[in-house]
């Protein structure tokens, strides 16, 4: 047992005080965990652009709270009849939790656990928070904040990973990677020779066309505005990129004529719904399938032509790649070890901890595609 087990354990955190503010650096207060709780020193944590929504107010959340949802670390201490990770494992936590009881987490085709924090309760599930700091109450958010040297999740929360996984690369199957990387290989199952596209060129984007390119495909096509992000795009798979702006065609017929109308899957990574319907118009007619990564704008609503789907299209979405979280990211990061993808690519910056602020003004200027901070 841990030193520190069963105190209050005071660390460094990045606190958001309220909307639009720039991180605070503070020294926190961690409580000890409770019944199925684990308390996680966390070594690396990457930077999403969900994490922004929560200081924009795209999101809605609690203030004060610590943010940060996509890192790895090692487990402090655990609380009562917490019995699958004990202190020491090399864990990651889990935005999307895997409570294994309910409605999705007991069909083997469900990923989206009940228990997820999507309305920014910001506590755990006893309705308190672990965090304090000068005499208030922190809150938590998507069940996870990595913001801070330490962390208290709950046991659903959180996937014992291979002890000798990097957390400077791991950290980044705790979203971004898997998200896209799930999006091709889980949820669109992708088969060998197939030809994909993938509208939007970011982190995410990028990780669809490493799924792309480890299912087998033997075509990917990468689509963005900006050419920039078309080098990137073909180191990790593209075969080739366009940019819709070059056509005057509308890019599901541009599309059908470059590959012979042989679109077998099409990713949206944009969240745009303009996107969404391109790229179902893009996947083949009969056996195409479009899946929806992107998170669509809150309360807008679609129009489309629904002979769309009618002549034999599959339209899907998907959140964290469709992967069930405490089953799945274990085996991700053994396929990682197993050098079945690469994650430099995708890391773009490496700060320390305190440069947080830095780490988010590189993602507003477009300069990252992912910053990793180290504790
Ligand atoms: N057509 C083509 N490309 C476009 C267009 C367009 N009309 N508009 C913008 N783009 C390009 C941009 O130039 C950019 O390159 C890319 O689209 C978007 O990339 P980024 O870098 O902004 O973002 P990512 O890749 O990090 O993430 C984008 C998502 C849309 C996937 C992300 O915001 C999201 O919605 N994530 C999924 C939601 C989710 O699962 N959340 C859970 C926890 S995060
Ligand atoms: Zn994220
Ligand atoms: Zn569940």
């Amino acid at each position: 047992m841990s030193s520190t087990a069963g105190k209050v354990i005071k660390c460094k955190a990045a606190v958001l005080w309220g909307l639009k503010q720039p991180f605070s650096i503070e020294e926190v207060e961690v409580a000890p965990p409770k019944t199925y709780e684990a308390r996680i020193k966390i070594l690396a944590t990457g930077i999403c652009r969900t994490d922004d929504h929560a200081i924009s107010g795209a999101m809605t959340v609690k203030f004060p709270v610590i943010v940060g949802h996509e890192a790895a670390g090692v487990v402090e201490s655990i609380g009562e009849g917490v019995t699958t990770v004990k202190p020491g494992d090399m864990v990651i936590p889990l935005f999307l939790p895997q409570c294994g009881k309910c409605s999705s987490c007991i069909n083997p085709n469900g990923n989206l656990c009940e228990k997820i924090d999507v309305t920014g309760k910001g506590v755990l599930s006893d309705g308190t928070t672990r965090f304090t700091c000068k005499g208030k109450p922190v809150y938590h958010f998507m069940n996870t904040s990595t913001f801070t040297e330490y962390t208290v999740v709950e046991e659903d929360s959180v996937a014992k990973i291979d002890s000798a996984a990097p957390p400077e690369k791991v950290c980044l199957l705790g979203c971004g990677f898997s998200t896209g990387y799930g999006a091709a290989m889980k949820t669109a199952q992708v088969i060998p020779g197939s030809t994909c596209v993938v509208f939007g060129l970011g982190g995410v984007g990028l990780s669809v066309i490493m799924g792309c390119k480890s299912a087998g495909a033997s075509r990917i096509i990468g689509i963005d505005l900006n050419k920039d992000k078309f080098e990137k795009a073909k180191s990790v798979g593209a075969t080739e990129c366009i940019s819709p702006k070059d056509y005057k065609k509308p890019i599901n017929e541009v599309l059908s004529e470059m590959t012979n109308n042989s679109v077998g899957y099409t990713f949206e990574v944009v969240g745009r719904l303009e996107t969404m319907i391109d790229a179902l118009a893009s996947c083949h007619m009969s056996y195409g399938t479009s899946v929806v990564v992107g998170a669509p704008p809150s309360s807008k609503m679609l129009t489309y032509d629904p002979m769309l789907l009618f002549t034999g299209r599959t339209w899907k979405g998907c959140v964290f790649g469709g992967w069930k979280s405490r089953d799945d990211v274990p085996k991700l990061v053994t396929d990682f070890m197993a050098k079945k993808f690469d994650l430099d690519e995708l890391i773009t910056h490496v700060l320390p901890f305190n440069k947080i602020n830095e780490g988010f003004e590189l993602l507003y200027k477009g300069e990252s595609i992912r910053s990793v901070l180290l504790m």
